[in-house]
């Protein structure tokens, strides 16, 4: 399964030219910074646009980064070494509300769970292949059958090296730390 992956910007300046990314897309990590609340805050308008102009099945996880600044999952207020400001529940309890299938939280730092993050994602658009809810010949769609696709750069995923920290940070469609 081959993946084309955009890394948007998560800057209000370039919100339209990001939003024209959206069009046709079947996935999306939604990314945030643990350690600023304020990037957690921007996330729901992010998921808003997404549903308005993404496909109607796109799979979205919510992707909470920098978790190498915080080794606890709750905020402990007084405790340098935990920069926390988004507690792992108040995330978790984001999804359920708008019904985004997943939170999993990464370090781009150390690479932790960067590679699972991508491959969530994979997995569900397959099986959305799987369960025929994409039109395999709309030249719109973003999901096409075999033998379609760009020459883009290949990463294997699933393999014992991995993606990396400094590889894959993010990509589909984030909303950024600023
Ligand atoms: N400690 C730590 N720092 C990180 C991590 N991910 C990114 N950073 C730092 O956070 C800052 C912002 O990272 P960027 O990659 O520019 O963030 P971005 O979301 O791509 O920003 P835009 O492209 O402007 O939307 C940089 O200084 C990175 O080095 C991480 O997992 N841990
Ligand atoms: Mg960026």
């Amino acid at each position: 399964m081959k993946l084309s992956l955009w890394d948007t910007a998560g800057q209000e300046q370039y919100k339209s030219i990001t939003r024209s990314y959206f069009r046709g897309a079947s996935g999306a990590l939604l990314v945030f910074d643990i350690t600023r609340r304020q990037t957690f805050n921007s996330v729901t308008s992010w998921l808003h646009d997404l549903r308005q102009i993404a496909e109607e099945d796109i799979v979205i996880i919510l992707v909470g980064n920098k978790s190498d600044l915080a080794p606890s999952s709750t905020i402990t207020e007084g405790d340098a070494k935990n920069k926390r400001q988004v507690t792992r529940d108040e995330a978790e309890e984001w999804c359920k509300v708008n019904k985004v299938m997943q939170y999993v939280e990464t370090s781009a730092k150390s690479g932790e769970n960067v590679e699972r993050a991508f491959l969530e994602v994979a997995e569900r658009i397959y099986q959305n292949v799987e369960a025929g809810k994409y039109n395999l010949n709309d030249r719109r769609s973003g999901v096409k059958g075999p033998g379609s696709g760009g020459g883009a750069r290949t990463v294997t995923l699933g393999g014992s090296g991995g993606a990396g920290a400094g590889a894959a940070k993010k990509a589909g469609i984030g909303c950024g730390f600023n």
